[in-house]
């Protein structure tokens, strides 16, 4: 392995594709060396560097380390050592591996970047799979950054590895070393295991410097990698996905993801035409981020269904900045720059394209917000009425989390009688309960989500499609097409976007008639500077403050003032705040509450700067 390795930091396109060939660890079929690959980063050897030579067990120890811990032969501890110092942790920065990796402002991460290459390596070692590392900060601000670790079937990094991962991103140079060695011990790596790593990283300025950095500790720990560059990070879910599953679950090319998104979506909308429903068109606003790039490359698929309208397609503005579905969501108000007229559906993108809300002006011209809860509602309503057409009684729920509106989850449980389970915040959550379910129906409210169905119910449906009578038979033909519209490795606002489109024609609701299947309640979201966000620590699904001493007593006697009120705090695992949620028979008493909940937590939860 060491000499394909060193033949691909080398740099050459041919070199990789004799690897690719030749090595026989997992998914290494899959591989299509057509795709472009990123330069990688001058090797150790071309940098005159110390190099590892041969197979390890032909070196003798070069540190301590190594002696103390014989199978770190394979890492080559000493070129880690000399290669983390071109990507230097600045002294004394702590940074937590939170809801959705690290993030922080893009400066701080080089080192993090290194060393998330160095893990992403050792867990594909030890899982024997392909891994993903996605660069990017989501709905964060342009100037900040992230990246997160991606499993093998696409789900998010294991809790244990991303205690690792936070241990690994504090350790100090001189620690590195003691640190991987730990980490391969306490996991059982098999350090002479093949490694393979997918890369992908959003349209941040800084992003291809950083991702630069991920290949560097990937190759210089042995691993192989693929650099897909700009790119959704659901599709880097699918692709792991896909080559991890020897393709049964679609072609690992971001065209084969298009295509099967796009041939499910217009097989349905076919069907809807045949019910009346006539050519529909949407207007979406991009975030200026991949979205808009990803949608004019698929766009000429799912033309015949869906004529899209692009705004903020990051041809000038910046990233996420006054637009995109976090800055809809928060202000409840539409982007900048989005041409709206009354009554027209139009929806909005996060930067990374993985969170999608809709939303439209009544002809008073009030602005109403189409959260995840109510695409949740809206799809498991759907699947329901499917599946009682077709006279299944299949478990299917909902998963949501503390910041769904009080309004949708009386609504799934008393109306449409479908069980809710809450999780913390962050889709890995979410999605991890879902998972317990036949169909698992799973949103945040912020319009992250997607819908997961178990292998059985997909085996069950696609026999039902060929089986059953004739209605009964359109309705399986219908599900059939639906479990593939959704994006069953993580959520995505271009299959999400799809498959609310097409529920909308199939059922012929227009977007007014879907916004009245329920009323929100009036919320409020607020953020509370404190000097250590990790003093506030939660319980059940984080509803309630377990600490500091006298948080939650507070927060109780404020909620007890309003009607059909509910309030709860949280550290924020994304930005270095604690957030404050409430909610109240209206916006005046939800915007009180909240005001007077930051102030509890200022007071008591050690406030900085300017009070609430
Ligand atoms: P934090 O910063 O932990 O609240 C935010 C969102 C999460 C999730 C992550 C990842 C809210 C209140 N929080 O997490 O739901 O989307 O970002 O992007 O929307
Ligand atoms: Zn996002």
């Amino acid at each position: 392995m060491a000499s394909t390795t060193e033949r691909e930091n080398a740099g050459s396109r041919e070199a990789l594709a004799v690897a690719e060939v030749t090595l026989s660890g997992p998914n290494r079929d899959h591989f299509t060396p057509t795709f472009t690959l990123t330069r990688p980063p001058p090797s150790n050897y071309e940098l005159g560097l110390p190099r590892h030579s041969g197979p390890s067990s032909q070196r003798g120890p070069d540190t301590e380390a190594e002696a103390a811990y014989p199978q770190a032969l394979d890492m080559d501890l000493g070129a880690i050592t000399t290669r983390s110092a071109f990507h230097a942790k600045p002294h004394g920065l702590t940074l937590q591996y939170g809801t959705a990796g690290f993030r922080t402002k893009a400066e701080n991460l080089d080192h993090i970047m290194f060393r998330m290459g160095l893990l992403a390596v050792l867990r594909s070692k030890q899982t024997k799979s392909t891994i993903g590392v996605m660069v990017t900060a989501s709905h964060n601000p342009e100037e900040e950054n992230g990246v997160k670790l991606i499993d093998p079937l696409g789900e998010m990094l294991a809790p244990s590895w991303e205690e690792h991962a936070t241990r690994l991103a504090d350790a100090e140079e001189q620690d590195m070393q003691r640190v991987l060695i730990d980490i391969s011990e306490k996991e059982a790596v098999d350090l002479q295991q093949d490694a393979f790593i997918v890369i992908g990283r959003d349209t941040r300025p800084s992003s291809e410097k950083l991702s630069q950095s991920v290949i560097d500790g990937v190759t210089v720990i042995g691993g192989q990698f693929h650099d897909y560059g700009f790119f959704k990070k659901t599709p880097l879910h699918y692709m792991v996905y896909c080559r991890n599953t020897g393709g049964q679950y679609g072609k690992a090319t971001i065209e084969g993801y298009y295509q099967k998104l796009s041939k499910a979506f217009v097989e349905l909308t076919r069907q809807a035409s045949c019910s009346g429903d006539g050519y529909r068109s949407l207007k979406v606003d991009c975030a200026n981020g991949i979205g808009a790039l990803k949608l004019r490359e698929m766009e000429h698929y799912f033309s015949q269904g869906l004529s899209v309208q692009l705004f903020n397609d990051g041809t000038t503005g910046k990233l996420n900045h006054l637009c995109g579905a976090d800055f809809v969501k928060s202000n409840q108000q539409p982007p900048q720059g989005m041409e709206m007229k009354s009554n027209e559906r139009c929806c909005s993108f996060d930067g990374d394209a993985d969170r999608i809300v809709y939303y439209y002006y009544d002809t008073d011209g009030h602005f109403h917000l189409i959260d995840g809860d109510k695409m949740a509602t809206l799809i498991s309503g759907f699947l329901k009425e499917l599946l009682s057409e077709i006279g299944e009684s299949l478990n299917i729920g909902v998963v949501q989390t503390a910041y769904a509106n009080g309004s949708s989850t009386r609504y799934l449980e008393e109306v449409m009688k479908v069980p809710v389970s809450c999780t913390q915040t962050g889709v890995k959550h979410l999605h991890h309960k879902a998972q317990e379910f036949d169909i698992g129906v799973y949103f945040e409210a912020n319009g992250h989500g997607t819908v997961l169905f178990s292998k059985a119910v997909e085996m069950k449906i696609k026999e039902l499609a060929e089986e059953l009578e004739e209605k009964k038979r359109k309705a399986a033909k219908i599900l059939e097409n639906i479990i593939d519209l959704f994006n069953q490795a993580a959520g995505d606002a271009i299959s999400d976007m799809l498959a609310i489109e097409a529920i909308l024609a199939l059922k012929g609701l227009t977007v007014q008639q879907w916004d009245a299947i329920y009323t929100d309640l009036p919320n409020r979201q607020l953020k509370v500077k404190v000097a250590d966000r990790r003093v506030i620590s939660t319980t059940d699904a984080e509803r309630q403050a377990v600490t500091p001493p006298g948080l939650q007593e507070a927060i109780n006697d404020l909620v007890k003032k309003y009607q059909l009120s509910r309030a709860f705090v949280r550290p924020s695992g994304t930005e270095d705040v604690v957030r404050v949620y409430a909610e109240a028979d209206s916006q005046e008493s939800a915007d009180h509450l909240a005001h007077e909940v930051s102030l509890a937590v200022f007071q008591l939860a050690g406030g900085t700067g300017e009070r609430p």
